[in-house]
């Protein structure tokens, strides 16, 4: 069960952040409406929010969840990719600090996104992107083992639309798991249940369960009745703004 959740409001330069998506510039007074109802949707499922100042001088800094990784001990901070979101790690610390004893860092050489490190209880899957690099994936490898966790290594790179490993898998506890079709052959996940997504809603991949229910992308009805369908209550969320700029349901939070 989770507790709290971070987030961050989008900042007044949140169009200037990083994005591939090409799907036009987004409405910053719809984002903040759309942020907003995120924010009572993780209310309505029991979290208590914390709420960081928006940063100006980090137009990506509402997608929180690429700053830190939470487990249920520790948290680590990470050494983002992209050089222009590694100072959104500075404000995250002193949170954590209020709640983790037991903080560590990722360093260069190594970069880390917490998009692309996927907790399946025991074990996490970390991606190998653009923005987590090997020597990353390999340091937070080595502290997940000193906490009692087990990992393992996805190749992310090279799939169209796919930012982070959460782009395309979503774990939703009780073994199962949400993959797109690029990620549902590989060996690493036979032992789980598998809920495909098909490929024309791969953006709907990136879902996340908060306790009683799956928070999902608003418009992609055939996830939505899937999940619904394995007894999930499914609260759909208007995400559009947060698409434009390459960001998925998962990242505009932090969960613990
Ligand atoms: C970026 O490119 O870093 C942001 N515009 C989007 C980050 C989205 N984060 C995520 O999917 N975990």
């Amino acid at each position: 069960m989770f507790q709290r959740a971070i987030v961050r409001p989008p900042a007044k330069t949140f169009n200037q952040g990083l994005t591939t998506a090409q799907l036009g510039a987004p409405d910053f007074d719809l984002a903040l409406v759309q942020h907003a109802r995120y924010c009572e949707a993780l209310q309505k499922c029991g979290l208590e929010l914390i709420w960081l100042d928006p940063e100006e001088s980090y137009p990506d800094s509402t997608f929180v969840e690429d700053v830190a990784v939470l487990t249920d001990q520790a948290a680590i901070l990470t050494n983002p990719g992209a050089e222009s979101r590694k100072g959104e790690v500075a404000s995250m610390r002193p949170v954590l600090e209020r709640f983790y004893q037991n903080i560590c860092t990722i360093a260069s050489p190594g970069t880390l996104d917490g998009g692309d490190i996927c907790e399946a209880g025991q074990h996490f899957f970390i991606g190998i992107s653009e923005r987590t690099n090997p020597e990353g994936g390999r340091q937070l490898a080595e502290f997940l083992k000193s906490e009692g966790f087990t990992s393992s290594f996805i190749q992310v790179t090279g799939i169209p639309g796919i930012l982070h490993l959460k782009s395309g898998i979503a774990y939703l506890g009780d073994n199962r798991l949400v993959l797109i079709d690029a990620f549902a052959g590989q060996s690493q996940f036979e032992n789980y249940d598998i809920i495909r997504v098909d490929e024309a809603e791969n953006y709907a991949a990136n879902c996340v369960r908060v306790n009683d229910y799956v928070l999902l992308p608003n418009g992609y009805p055939i996830l939505g009745q899937s999940l619904a369908h394995h007894g999930y209550r499914v609260l759909a969320l208007d995400m559009s703004e947060y698409r434009k700029m390459d960001g998925g349901l998962s990242c505009l939070s932090l969960r613990f």
